[in-house]
């Protein structure tokens, strides 16, 4: 042990060295207690290491945290938000049951008409909104149907409402019918109340939406829906497609630009269909019934919208769909910091920065590793200073 060795070195034998004796005893024993008290402290902190190591590994599951422990951006996994859920129609055909045609070119290159009955009641022949979300079997199209010649200026709307905030990447939609003349998308933001154009279709922009088509977007307008015509004037009968990228010529930095986080935004999703595509045949026999909107399959892909401090989102008590948020962030999508944890302002997460909220003033006992260091490097600290203060005090 270092004290005797010490002891040897500096005990200079003398008269009083009984006294001396006691002494050196009783600082040697200082000594012994002080390594033996380093050790332990040592030791106490090891298991913490240990256990901070282990919170470390297990971080590194959630996709929250980095593998020691370090927050960062996460996001739910993207999903076709429309699935399963409910859409409402403000027509759907077969209340009374009605009749419908389907209009095919023959051999000769006249124009047949096949006509059938819509029933809401009857299981084969109901064309309900339930259709429009539903598995998406291409062995069994299941075709949602408006009522007949709904034409303009009167319209048939879909609504669809997300249950919380989302982040759009896509709408698409698959018709049964031919691709209307003129429809919009619209999204809400507050659940409904009020709503903001995404997205104009038309063969006629202008006249009907008051839109230029191919109008280009700069930082000044990100937020404008654009009207594009060209698909419009496809009359493909059946199959036809309307697929709709949310940022497409959108050609911002998406993760430091606010306007874009709010334009992909969007709690609900409404589609006006403003005017059939017809093709002048209307005075013919059974030509009204051959018009009308019709889609096998309403897709609208995305993220919960969580602001990169969750990976997930979950049903709450009552029911609703909220973030499971991280970060010591809160609210349906982690929109802002926890009870106590004010230390930074609020802010989204980006690929950089995960930007977490921090508990008040204790921010940096917060950080779980530093008690163990700073435990260690006390005790080093206290030793070599009593050390030294004994050498000098001999
Ligand atoms: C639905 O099925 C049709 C036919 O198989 C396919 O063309 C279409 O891409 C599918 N739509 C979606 C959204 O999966
Ligand atoms: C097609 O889907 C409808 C509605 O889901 C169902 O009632 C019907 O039995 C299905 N038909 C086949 C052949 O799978
Ligand atoms: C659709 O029609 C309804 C009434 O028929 C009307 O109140 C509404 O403004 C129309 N919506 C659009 C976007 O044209
Ligand atoms: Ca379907």
């Amino acid at each position: 042990m270092p004290p005797s060795h010490l002891v040897t070195q500096r005990g200079p034998a003398g008269t009083r060295g009984a006294t001396r004796f006691t002494t050196v005893h009783f600082l040697s024993s200082l000594q012994h207690f002080l390594f033996t008290a380093l050790l332990l402290s040592v030791c106490a902190a090891a298991p913490q290491g240990l256990s901070d190591l282990h919170d470390g590994q297990q971080s590194s599951s959630n996709p929250c945290y980095d593998a020691i422990g370090e927050p960062k951006m996460c996001v739910p996994e993207f999903v076709n938000i429309a699935y399963g859920k409910e859409v409402v129609a403000s027509s759907t055909c077969g209340t009374p049951p009605s009749r419908y045609c389907k209009s095919s070119i023959n051999k000769e290159g006249k124009v047949v008409r096949n006509c059938f009955i819509c029933d809401a009641s009857h299981p084969k022949r109901r064309h309900p909104p339930s259709y429009l979300t539903d598995n998406n079997n291409s062995n069994n199209l299941t075709c949602w149907m408006s009522e007949p010649f709904i034409q303009y200026p009167k319209n048939v709307t879909l609504k669809l409402s997300l249950g919380k905030k989302y982040e759009l990447t896509y709408i698409l939609l698959q018709f049964c019918s031919a691709r209307p003349d003129s429809m919009a998308i619209y999204k809400s933001m507050d659940f409904g109340k009020t709503w903001i154009p995404f997205q104009y279709y038309s063969s006629d922009c202008q006249g009907m939406y008051g839109k230029k088509p191919g109008v280009v977007i700069t930082k000044a307008n990100q937020q404008e829906a654009l009207c594009s015509n060209v698909h419009s004037n496809i009359n493909t009968p059946g199959g036809a497609r309307v697929a709709f990228s949310t940022l497409e010529n959108r050609p911002v930095d998406f993760d430091s630009s606010p306007v874009l986080w709010d334009w992909v935004t969007a709690t609900d999703v409404m589609f006006v269909f403003n005017k059939l595509s017809t093709l002048g045949d209307l005075e013919e026999p059974n030509a009204r019934e051959s018009y009308y909107y019709s889609l096998s399959n309403l897709a609208v892909g995305g993220r919960c919208k969580c602001n990169g401090h969750a990976s997930s989102c979950s049903k709450n008590a009552e029911g609703q769909t909220v973030c499971d948020c991280q970060h010591n962030t809160a609210g349906p999508s982690c929109d802002r910091c926890k009870p106590f944890h004010f230390d930074l302002p609020w802010s989204r997460a980006t690929d950089y920065k995960a930007k977490e909220c921090v508990e008040l003033s204790t921010s940096s006992l917060h950080l779980p590793i530093l008690p163990t260091y700073l435990s260690i490097y006390l005790s080093i600290y206290l030793s070599i200073y009593l050390s030294i203060y004994l050498s000098i005090y001999q």
